[in-house]
């Protein structure tokens, strides 16, 4: 018997097709204009061997083995349910009577479900919150310094995530789009919470059949698909910022700047023009001192920056540019060039990023909040900026400065996680798997044996979307999505809110859980809210019912294009931007007063510490950028059809260009070693002209496998770039991730690579 349910996952709505009991096929909505391929791994993963069948413990945690104990390399031993709930409310228990709330890490970064009410990561916060509290992580690892920055700066995050001028908008009244880090397709895929349609493609294609001519700035030539037909400029990577401060030396040294626009709608010009000329350290940042740091040629640099002042210009960056060692610096300098430009809050004109790292952002839609779970507040003050997790791990009592706060570290006892991988974010993993290894008990829920799992004392196997009812939702797209359950959950899999509310119980806390609404009352109740938000704008959405029933809401685009900043640019005295100064502040004077030397208040030219501009690229000549993956959604359906299609004898691609192979005598579709003092991975080479020499790129997600589990310096077989990504914040303003800060180098792997392993469970022993 076939069986057709809707649902949904950040990478796209679909019909889920049923046969005894089996996903067969998840078929893509009918309104998706252009839906993406990662559909096909569904099945695939869904009924994976990978697959947690029940729940487990480490041998070595049972024995006794708490802080210190090494993780990943011991056999796991099957327990019942009751068993697992029990340890699980015993051990928090223990851990918060003994050591406190703050001393239980449950910040629990990452992207589990589209689904919002069975969110994993809000559920446990939810948990942990009315237990006492714990210690949270804050800001993320795809933008963190970014938006710990813009709200100095600009007054608001909208400008990262959306909502931003919108494509429509740009279509209709730009002639020019800088685009650093261009506007990679395989970004689109995507939306956080999931989407009815992917139009990001589409809608970038209308701009250019417009007529907006695209630049893309960016070491990889792969960042805009052929129909752009894009100029590729191939920048030298975490250069960026160079490039803007010559850029803004050439408006200068012509008198093209937005005077009007800079003395009524910002503050602190002058010192970055000082800077910009040299006047505040004898350097003028000229397009020849910009070339030699950039590789980009000074009469490129010149060309495109009157160019973009003689035409109405947008100016973009990926989201990848600030994740780098100084990343807040050129995004802050490209603030400060659209300024000079004069269009921020002009039609199709200004400044917004991300544009090419998301599918929804700059979609047109109506301003509206997304169907969400219900947070509750945490009662711990104890926070880290999320990418500080291996510092937490490792200097207990210490303090972490951080946007102009002293953060004092806590000693973490009992690390809580679901819904999100470590092991596939963090960067240096060697490093934080040896901080991970200090606390006492680690918890983690998830659906597979992903790296997390494996590195855990308390597996609990959760569910998957397919395997219950929910609700899919982002702010970033125009449609609210039913999920109906589709098969019964695989295994012994529970519900991750299910599995909390029984820990709980336990703790004597069930009912303030779960509010004593089961799944269909949540449901009801989260849709009813939204609902009423709708209306108070305006708009008119089914009831629950009928929307359950049609399996879908459409909120209906707006008919005319969205400006960003334009009250603000219209009159920024009635209209300020949350600011100190209501501007733009293209200096700040709370940024400055941090007294953080690493970033004074305004965007200067910082080096990071590994470039290909730095002492150490002698030994190490590649610089190593790690993207987001077009065959998954960072670690997840990587045992899928998708991803295994793309990997070359098992391990994940790299794209090197010719002339760095034939250097090292490299061929195309060989397994070579990529190393650093940090460790080693293999990898699949894929040798192509479109990334530029001396940098090499490989896509995130492949399952960290140490050719020895559970030891922190071993070669990852598989091909997992975070065993060579560097572990620094950003700067001390952000403390963002700088996984784009890395050098290497390449060489023929030795001999036969062993078997890929990490696909396939475990060992289990019932000793
Ligand atoms: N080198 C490098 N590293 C990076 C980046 C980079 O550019 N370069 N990018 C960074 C960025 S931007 C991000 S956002 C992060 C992403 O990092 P993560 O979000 O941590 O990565 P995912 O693999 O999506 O992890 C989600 C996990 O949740 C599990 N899961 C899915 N559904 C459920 C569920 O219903 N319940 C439970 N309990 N679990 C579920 C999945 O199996 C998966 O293991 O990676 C970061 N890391
Ligand atoms: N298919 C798919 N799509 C995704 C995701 C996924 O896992 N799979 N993840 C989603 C998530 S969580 C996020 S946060 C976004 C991330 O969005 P981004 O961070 O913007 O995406 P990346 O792919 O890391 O980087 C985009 C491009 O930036 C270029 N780049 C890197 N460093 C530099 C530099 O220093 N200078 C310049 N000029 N260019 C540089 C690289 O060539 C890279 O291809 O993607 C989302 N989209
Ligand atoms: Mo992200």
């Amino acid at each position: 018997m076939t069986e057709i349910k809707p649902q949904s996952s950040h990478w796209g709505a679909f019909e889920a097709v049923v046969r005894d009991g089996r996903l067969v096929e998840a078929r893509p909505f009918a309104r998706d204009p252009s839906p993406g391929a990662l559909l096909l791994s569904m099945p695939d993963a869904v009924h994976s061997a990978a697959r947690i069948d029940r729940p487990y413990v480490r041998e070595g945690w049972l024995k006794g083995g708490r802080r210190g104990s090494p993780r990943g390399g011991d056999a796991f031993v099957p327990v019942s349910w009751d068993q697992a709930i029990r340890l699980v409310a015993e051990e928090t228990a223990r851990v918060r009577a003994e050591h406190g709330h703050p001393s239980i890490l449950g910040g629990s970064y990452g992207w589990s479900s589209a689904g919002r009410y069975h969110h994993a990561r809000t559920q446990l916060h939810r948990f942990l919150g009315l237990g006492g509290g714990f210690t949270a992580q804050v800001t993320n690892y795809s933008y963190g310094a970014g938006m710990t920055l813009m709200p100095h700066i600009l007054g608001t995050n909208e400008v990262i995530q959306g909502r931003v001028t919108d494509w429509a908008d740009i279509a209709r009244h730009a002639k020019l789009m800088l685009c650093f880090g261009g506007l990679p397709a395989k970004n689109g895929l995507v939306t956080s919470g999931g989407m009815g349609a992917h139009e990001y493609l589409p809608l970038m294609q209308r701009a250019a059949e417009a007529g907006v001519r695209f630049v893309n700035i960016s070491p990889f030539r792969g960042d805009t698909e052929a129909v752009l037909g894009a100029e590729w400029v191939p920048i030298r990577p975490n250069s960026d910022a160079a490039m803007v401060f010559a850029m803004a030396h050439v408006i200068l040294d012509a008198g093209r700047e937005d005077r009007d626009f800079l003395a009524r709608c910002t503050v602190g010009f002058d010192r970055f023009a000082d800077y910009v000329l040299g006047r505040a350290d004898g350097i003028p940042k000229t397009p020849d001192w910009a070339a030699a740091l950039t590789d980009v040629p000074a009469a490129t640099i010149r060309r495109l920056a009157l160019e973009a002042a003689g035409a109405p210009t947008m100016t973009t960056a990926t989201w990848s540019i600030q994740r780098a060692e100084h990343g807040e610096q050129p995004w802050w300098a490209l603030v400060a060039f659209a300024a000079m430009l004069g269009g921020i809050g002009k039609p199709g004109q200004g400044i917004g990023f991300g544009y090419g790292s998301m599918n929804g952002m700059g979609t047109p839609r109506e301003e509206l909040p997304a169907v969400a779970g219900v947070p509750v507040r945490n009662p711990v003050g104890a926070y880290i900026p999320v990418a500080r997790i291996t510092e937490l791990l490792e200097r207990p009592g210490q303090i972490l400065q951080y946007n102009g706060r002293d953060l004092l570290l806590p000693d973490i006892r009992m690390i809580f996680w679901a819904g999100g991988n470590p092991f596939h974010h963090h960067q240096d993993l060697g490093r934080l798997l040896r901080g991970w290894n200090r606390a006492d008990t680690v918890v983690v829920q998830e659906p597979w044996w992903t790296s997390v799992a494996r590195h855990a004392d308390i597996v609990l196997p959760a569910t998957t979307t397919l395997e219950r009812n929910d609700i899919a939702s982002s702010s970033r797209d125009r449609f609210v999505r039913a999920m109906h359950q589709a098969i019964a959950p695989v295994g012994l899999a529970r519900n991750d809110v299910d599995i909390l509310a029984d820990v709980a119980d336990a703790l004597g806390y069930r009912s303030a859980f779960t509010e004593q609404r089961d799944e269909g009352a949540w449901l009801a109740h989260m849709y009813g809210t939204w609902r009423r938000a709708c209306a108070e704008r305006g708009i008119e959405v089914p009831d629950f019912a009928e929307f359950w029933e049609t399996g879908f809401v459409e909120v209906p685009a707006p008919a005319s294009g969205y400006t960003q900043f334009a009250e603000f640019r219209a009159d920024p005295d009635a209209n300020p931007l949350d600011t100190p100064s209501g501007k733009v502040e293209i200096f700040s004077s709370t940024i400055a007063a941090f007294g953080y030397e690493e970033v004074p208040g305004h965007a200067v030219w910082q080096a990071p510490r590994e470039w290909l501009g730095s002492p150490l690229a002698e030994r190490f000549p590649l610089h190593l950028l790690s993207f987001q993956p077009a065959t998954r959604l960072h670690g997840q359906l990587d045992v899928g059809r998708v991803a295994a299609a793309s990997k070359i004898k098992g391990r994940e691609p790299i794209l090197m260009h010719p002339e760095d192979a034939a250097a090292r005598g490299l061929s195309d579709g060989q397994v070579v070693r990529v190393f650093n003092d940090r460790g080693a991975i293999a990898a699949g080479l894929r040798v192509t002209s479109d990334i530029r020499r001396r940098v090499v790129a490989m896509a995130t997600g492949a399952w960290w496998n140490p050719a020895q589990a559970g030891d922190p310096g071993a070669p990852c077989i598989h091909g997992n770039p975070n065993v060579l990504t560097q572990d620094v914040g950003t700067s001390r303003l952000g403390q963002g991730s700088a996984a784009q800060s890395c050098l290497v180098e390449i060489a023929p792997w030795p001999g036969e690579p062993p078997p890929v392993t990490v696909h396939a469970p475990p060992p289990v022993t019932t000793a």
